[in-house]
């Protein structure tokens, strides 16, 4: 079953949306198999955004992820990669959609409350990276006969 990483960054922390960003996922169908609420190193954040690095926001978007503690989360369901980045919405929070999480919540890019990995092996290498293989659940949900056909 297909696995995607999820961070509620510093800003959805610090605003009290856990809950409501959690219950999002759970409502959709998704099933958590990892949960850890953590300070992120300077080494790590780096590391997950190394894609980013030559950016001139780079810098800032490190401090920010290191500035505050963070939920870091995975989620498993059928094609939830691409679907938990719909749940997200847009990077920019000003033109995300209503009803995403970003487009609800936020006005600012460097400030857009939750990290949602962008592909299939994207998320394989940010699960490895953020979780040890101990961390993670498998279990099914009864509930799973009420959502998959
Ligand atoms: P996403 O988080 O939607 O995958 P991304 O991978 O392009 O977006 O960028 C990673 C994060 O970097 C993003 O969530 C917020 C920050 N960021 C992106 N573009 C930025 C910009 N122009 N100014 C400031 N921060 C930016
Ligand atoms: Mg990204």
């Amino acid at each position: 079953m297909e696995r995607t990483f999820i961070m509620i960054k510093p800003d959805g922390v610090q605003r009290g949306l856990v809950g409501e960003i959690i219950g999002r996922f759970e409502a959709k169908g998704f099933t958590l198999v990892g949960l850890k609420s953590l300070s992120v190193s300077r080494e790590l954040a780096e590391e997950h955004y190394d894609v980013h690095k030559e950016r001139p926001f780079f810098g800032g978007l490190v401090d920010f992820i290191c500035s505050s503690p963070v939920v870091a989360m995975v989620w498993e369901g059928d094609g939830v990669v691409a679907s938990a980045r719909k749940l997200i919405g847009a990077t920019n929070p000003l033109s995300a959609e209503p009803g995403t999480i970003r487009g609800d919540f936020g006005v600012s890019v460097g400030l857009n409350l939750i990290h949602g990995s962008d592909a299939i092996e994207t998320a394989q290498k940010e699960i490895n990276l953020w979780f040890s293989e101990k961390e993670l659940l498998s279990w099914e949900p009864t509930v799973n006969a009420w959502l998959y056909e």
